[in-house]
C-alpha cells in the first residue's frame, strides 16, 4: 500500500497533475503515511524522471513548469506535517536562498522545511537572490549560517560570489556557508571556500548542526 501510494505520487508529478498530486498527498496523510517518505520515495523520483524526460527532449519547458506545480501542490500538503515535530529551542539562525539567475525553488524550500523542523530559525529569502541580498539578510537577521542553493551549472558560480561578498562585508569569520543543489559537489564547495556541501535535505540538517556546533 505504501509503495503504491509513492508510485501514484510520482505518477502525478510526471503527468503534471497538480490536482491529483494534492489529493494523493491528502490521502497519504489520512492513511498515516510518513510525509518525508512520500517526498523522498514518491515526489522526488517523479521530478527526477521529469528532469530526464526534459533532458532527452521528450518534455519541454511548459511540461517542466506544470510538473513542478504538481510537486509543489503535494509539498504544500506534506511539508506542514513535517513541521509538527518542531523542537522549541532554536539551534541556529539560517539565511537560505536560491542564487541569482536561478529560479529553482523546490529543493531549497525542502531544505528550509527540514531545517525548521529540526529547530533552526530559517529566513528563506527566496529565489534569484544576489550576493548582496544574502549579505543584507545575514546582517538583518544576525544569522550564523548561510545556505545557498543552485540548480544550474551556470548559476553555481554565484555561490562563490556570496562567499566573496561576505568576506568584503567583514562577516566571513562569523558565519558558516553551506552549499547544495543538483550540480554542486563536495569538490566545488571546497574550491569556492564553502564550509560544507549537502547532497539532500536530510544531510543538510546534519551538516547545519555540525556547522553551528550543536552536533
Ligand atoms: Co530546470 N533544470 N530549468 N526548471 N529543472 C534542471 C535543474 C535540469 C537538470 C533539467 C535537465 O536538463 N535535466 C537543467 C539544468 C542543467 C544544468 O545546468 N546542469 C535545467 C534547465 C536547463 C532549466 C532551464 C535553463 C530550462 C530552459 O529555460 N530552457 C530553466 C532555467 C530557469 C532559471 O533558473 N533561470 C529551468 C527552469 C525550470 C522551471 C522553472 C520550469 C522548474 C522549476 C520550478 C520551481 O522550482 N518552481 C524546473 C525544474 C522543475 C527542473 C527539474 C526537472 C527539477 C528540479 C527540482 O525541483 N528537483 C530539474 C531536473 C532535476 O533536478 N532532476 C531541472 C526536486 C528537488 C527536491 O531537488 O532541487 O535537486 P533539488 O534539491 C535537492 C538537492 O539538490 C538538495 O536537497 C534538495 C532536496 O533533497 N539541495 C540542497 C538543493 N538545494 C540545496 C541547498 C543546500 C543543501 C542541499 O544547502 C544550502
Amino acid at each position: 500500500m505504501v509503495e503504491e501510494m509513492h508510485k501514484k505520487l510520482a505518477r502525478a508529478v510526471v503527468d503534471g497533475e497538480p490536482g491529483d498530486a494534492e489529493a494523493l498527498a491528502k490521502e497519504a496523510l489520512e492513511q498515516g503515511l510518513d510525509p518525508l517518505a512520500c517526498i523522498a520515495e514518491g515526489l522526488a523520483p517523479g521530478i527526477q524522471q521529469v528532469g530526464e524526460l526534459f533532458a532527452s527532449g521528450e518534455y519541454f519547458l511548459p511540461d517542466l513548469i506544470i510538473c513542478a506545480d504538481a510537486m509543489k501542490a503535494a509539498l504544500d500538503i506534506l511539508e506542514p506535517r513535517l513541521l509538527e515535530d518542531q523542537k522549541r529551542d532554536i539551534v541556529g539562525r539560517v539565511v537560505l536562498g536560491t542564487v541569482e539567475g536561478d529560479l529553482h525553488e523546490i529543493g531549497k524550500t525542502l531544505v528550509g522545511t527540514m531545517l525548521t523542523a529540526n529547530g533552526f530559525d530559517v529566513t528563506d529569502i527566496g529565489i534569484d537572490k544576489s550576493a548582496a541580498d544574502f549579505v543584507d539578510a545575514v546582517k538583518d537577521k544576525g544569522a550564523t549560517l548561510v545556505g545557498a542553493s543552485a540548480l544550474l551549472t551556470t548559476t553555481m558560480l554565484q555561490q562563490g560570489k556570496i562567499i566573496e561578498a561576505l568576506q568584503e562585508a567583514g562577516l566571513r569569520d562569523q558565519i558558516k556557508v553551506m552549499v547544495g543543489g543538483a550540480p554542486v559537489t563536495e569538490e566545488w564547495a571546497s574550491k569556492i571556500g564553502a564550509d560544507g556541501y549537502a547532497e539532500d535535505a536530510i544531510s543538510a540538517v546534519a551538516l547545519a548542526k555540525i556547522l553551528v556546533g550543536v552536533q
